[in-house]
C-alpha cells in the first residue's frame, strides 16, 4: 500500500537533496508537486494504476514528475532519488527538523564534516567543529546544539491533525467487522493530544484470531509489527496502530485503562485503594487485602467492566470526559460534583481569524465567506496580515491596502447570508509593539489580532512582550500567543496565569489557534488563563475554505483546558460580539 502521505515525503527528500546541492528551481517544484499530492482527495494508487495521464492531471505534477510517481507506486523506489541519496547519504528529515538547520546548510556540513545524522551534528557541534566551517559562526553552533534535543523529540511524534483521521478510518474499518462489538479509540488521540506516539483502539471480541485476521489483512495495512491473541500492532499510513481485543464485559474498564493518561490512572488506583476497591484493565472489584494481593487479577467481587461509566460509577465518580485525563485536578473535581460543563462544538457561531488572497490566502473574501456560511458559521471576521517586520515576504497590506481592503470587505457583507467584519493581523515586535500600522487605520478595523511570527527567543521578558500587545488600545485578540510550531519550533515561554490575567484586565481575548501545526493555546495555558479570568477565542486561521474544519482541533485542544461555552467568545452572538469588541 502506497499512500498520498508516502509519496509525497519522498518528493520532499527528492526537493531537499537537489537544494542541498544548489540546484535551482527543481526544488521548487518538487515541493510545490508535494504538497498537492498529499492534499488529494483521490489515493495515489488508484492514480498510478489509470496511467501518466491521471497522474499529471494533479496540480503541478508534470510528466517528469509524474513517470516518477509511477516508478515508486509500481517497484517502492524511484531510481533517480536513490542516485541523489548515495550522493548524499544524510538523514535529511532528522537534520533538516533542527531549526535553523534547512536542506543547504546539511550539504555544506555533509561537504565540510562528513555530517549525516544528528548524532554527527550533535557531535560537531559539541567538538566545536561546525565554527570552522565557512559561513557558520560559534552562535550558529550553539544555537544547533541547543535545538537538537527538540528536533528528536519531534521526530517520534505525529501531529494530531494527520493521526486522528488515520484513526478514525482505522475506527470506522473495525467496526465494519464481522465479530467486533464495540471498538473505540483509547490513547492520547481519545485525549486530543496536540501530538500523536501512536494510535490506540481498543476492540471487544468474542472472536479475537478470527477479527485479528481480518485486521492484519486489510488493504491499508503496510506492515505488522506484532501480531497475538490480545495485542496486534500494523503500520497503517505511515503511523504505529496498536490494537487491544478484550472481552466484552471487560471493555468499560480497558477503555479506561488504554485512555490514560498514565497519571489519571495511577490517581485513579490509589482512588479505589482508598475504598478497599481495585480497578485495573479487567474491572473493578471489591477485594480484601487477600485478594489485592493475589495473582489472579480478576481476583474480588466484580462490581463494573462492561461500560465506562459504571467504572467511574464504582469508585464513586461521574464520567470524566477524555480530554480532561490528565491528573490535572479532575478526579478531584469529579469527587466533588464540579467538572466543567464542557464546550461543544456546537456552540461556536463563527470564526474570528481568517485569510485571503489579499495576504497569504488561496482564495478571495467572497470564497472564504461563502465557505465559512456553508460550514454554519453565523460570522467571519477576515484577517489578513498586516505589512511589517515578522510577515514573510511582501504578502502584508499596507495602510491603503487595508483601507481598500475594508470596503471590498464590506461590498462582500452587503450581499452575504452571514455577518461579515473587517479585521487584520499584525505582528507583536520583541519588544511588544503591535505591526506598523497607522492607529487610525486600526480604529477603522472591527477586529484587530496581534500575534507573535518571530523572534520567539529575544532575550526579553515575553510574558511582559505579550502584555505590552495587549495593552495596546486596539488589540482585540491575541493571536497563537507562543508562536510555536508543532515538531518544527518550540514555544515563546511565558506565565499562563500573568498572560490570562492582562488579557482579563485589557478585555483581550486570547486564541486558541486551530490549526494542527500550532494548537497555541494548548490545554494547561487555557486551563491556566481562564482561571486568571481571560476569555479565550477559537480561531481556525483559515488560508482556505477547507481549513474551517480545523475547528474541531480547536475545540478538544480548548475542553483539554476546561473550557466552558461561556469562556469562548466566539459561542456569543453577534451583539454579544460585538459588545466584547467595544
Ligand atoms: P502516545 O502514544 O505517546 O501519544 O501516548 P498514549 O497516552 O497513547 O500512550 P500509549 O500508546 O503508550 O499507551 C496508551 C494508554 O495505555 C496510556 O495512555 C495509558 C495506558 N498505559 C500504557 N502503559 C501503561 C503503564 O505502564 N501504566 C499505566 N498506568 N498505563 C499504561
Ligand atoms: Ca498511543
Ligand atoms: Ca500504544
Ligand atoms: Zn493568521
Amino acid at each position: 500500500m502506497v499512500t498520498n502521505n508516502t509519496v509525497a515525503d519522498r518528493l520532499e527528500e527528492f526537493a531537499a537533496l537537489l537544494e542541498a546541492q544548489d540546484v535551482e528551481y527543481k526544488p521548487r517544484a518538487y515541493r510545490n508537486a508535494a504538497a498537492n499530492v498529499r492534499s488529494h482527495p483521490e489515493p495515489i494508487e488508484e492514480l498510478a494504476a489509470s496511467g501518466l495521464d491521471a497522474v499529471t492531471a494533479i496540480e503541478g505534477v508534470g510528466e517528469a514528475i509524474g513517470e516518477k510517481i509511477i516508478e515508486y507506486v509500481e517497484t517502492g523506489s524511484i531510481e533517480e532519488l536513490e542516485a541523489e541519496r548515495a550522493n548524499l547519504p544524510v538523514d535529511m528529515a532528522a537534520l533538516t527538523r533542527v531549526e535553523g538547520v534547512g536542506p543547504k546548510t546539511v550539504g555544506a556540513l555533509y561537504e565540510a564534516l562528513g555530517i549525516e545524522t544528528l548524532d554527527d551534528l550533535e557531535a560537531a557541534a559539541e567538538a566545536g567543529e561546525i565554527q570552522t566551517v565557512s559561513g557558520f559562526g560559534a552562535k550558529t553552533e550553539q544555537n544547533i546544539l541547543a535545538n537538537i534535543p527538540f528536533a528528536r523529540q519531534a521526530g517520534e511524534r505525529v501531529l494530531l491533525g494527520n493521526a486522528r483521521p488515520v484513526g478514525e478510518d482505522v475506527l470506522a474499518f473495525a467496526r465494519g467487522l464481522d465479530g467486533v462489538e464495540r471498538a473505540a479509540l483509547a490513547g492520547s488521540l481519545r485525549r486530543w493530544r496536540p501530538t500523536i506516539g501512536d494510535v490506540d483502539v481498543l476492540i471487544a471480541s468474542d472472536s479475537k484470531a478470527a477479527v485479528t485476521t481480518r485486521l492484519t489483512d486489510w488493504e491499508r495495512v503496510e506492515s505488522v509489527a506484532e501480531s497475538g491473541e490480545t495485542k496486534t500492532s500494523l503500520r497503517v499510513a505511515d503511523m504505529q496502530v496498536d490494537f487491544r481485543l478484550v472481552d466484552p464485559g471487560e471493555f468499560g474498564s480497558a477503555l479506561v485503562y488504554f485512555t490514560g493518561s498514565r497519571d489519571h490512572n495511577i490517581a485513579l488506583r490509589n482512588r479505589a485503594i482508598e475504598r478497599d476497591r481495585k480497578v485495573n484493565e479487567y474491572g473493578v472489584f471489591a477485594v480484601t487485602e487477600e485478594q489485592r494481593a493475589a495473582q489472579d487479577t480478576r481476583a474480588g467481587t466484580r462490581l463494573a467492566g462492561e461500560d465506562e461509566t459504571a467504572v467511574y460509577e464504582a469508585l464513586d465518580l461521574p464520567w470524566i470526559p477524555p480530554e480532561l485525563r490528565e491528573n490535572r485536578g479532575e478526579i478531584a473535581a469529579a469527587g466533588e460534583d464540579s467538572l466543567p460543563d464542557l464546550l461543544e462544538a456546537a456552540d461556536l457561531r463563527g470564526d474570528l481569524h481568517a485569510h485571503t488572497d489579499w495576504s497569504d490566502g488561496e482564495n478571495t473574501i467572497e470564497e472564504m465567506v461563502t465557505g465559512a456560511a456553508e460550514y454554519g458559521h453565523d460570522y467571519l471576521v477576515i484577517s489578513d496580515h498586516a505589512a511589517g517586520p515578522g510577515v514573510f515576504g511582501d504578502s502584508g497590506l499596507e495602510d491603503d491596502e487595508i483601507r481598500e481592503q475594508i470596503e471590498e470587505v464590506r461590498a462582500v457583507a452587503a450581499d452575504a447570508p452571514i455577518e461579515v467584519l473587517t479585521g487584520i493581523e499584525a505582528n507583536v515586535g520583541p519588544d511588544g509593539t503591535v505591526g506598523e500600522t497607522d492607529t487610525a487605520v486600526l480604529a477603522e478595523l472591527d477586529v484587530v489580532i496581534a500575534s507573535p511570527h518571530a523572534d520567539l527567543r529575544d532575550d526579553a521578558d515575553r510574558t511582559e512582550r505579550l502584555i505590552k500587545a495587549m495593552e495596546n488600545p486596539a488589540v482585540d485578540v491575541l493571536g497563537h500567543p507562543s508562536g510555536r510550531l508543532l515538531n518544527q519550533r518550540p514555544a515563546m515561554e511565558f506565565d499562563a496565569d500573568r498572560l490570562g490575567a492582562a488579557a482579563a484586565e485589557n478585555g483581550v481575548a486570547l486564541e486558541v489557534n486551530a490549526n494542527p501545526h500550532r494548537l497555541d493555546l494548548w490545554g494547561s495555558a487555557v486551563k491556566a488563563a481562564i482561571e486568571a479570568g481571560a476569555t479565550i477565542a477559537i480561531d481556525t486561521d483559515a488560508h482556505a475554505p477547507s481549513e474551517f474544519a480545523y475547528q474541531r482541533f480547536g475545540v478538544h485542544t480548548a475542553r483539554r483546558g476546561w473550557a466552558e461555552a461561556t469562556d469562548v467568545l466566539n459561542t456569543r452572538d453577534i451583539d454579544g460580539l460585538r459588545e466584547f469588541l467595544h
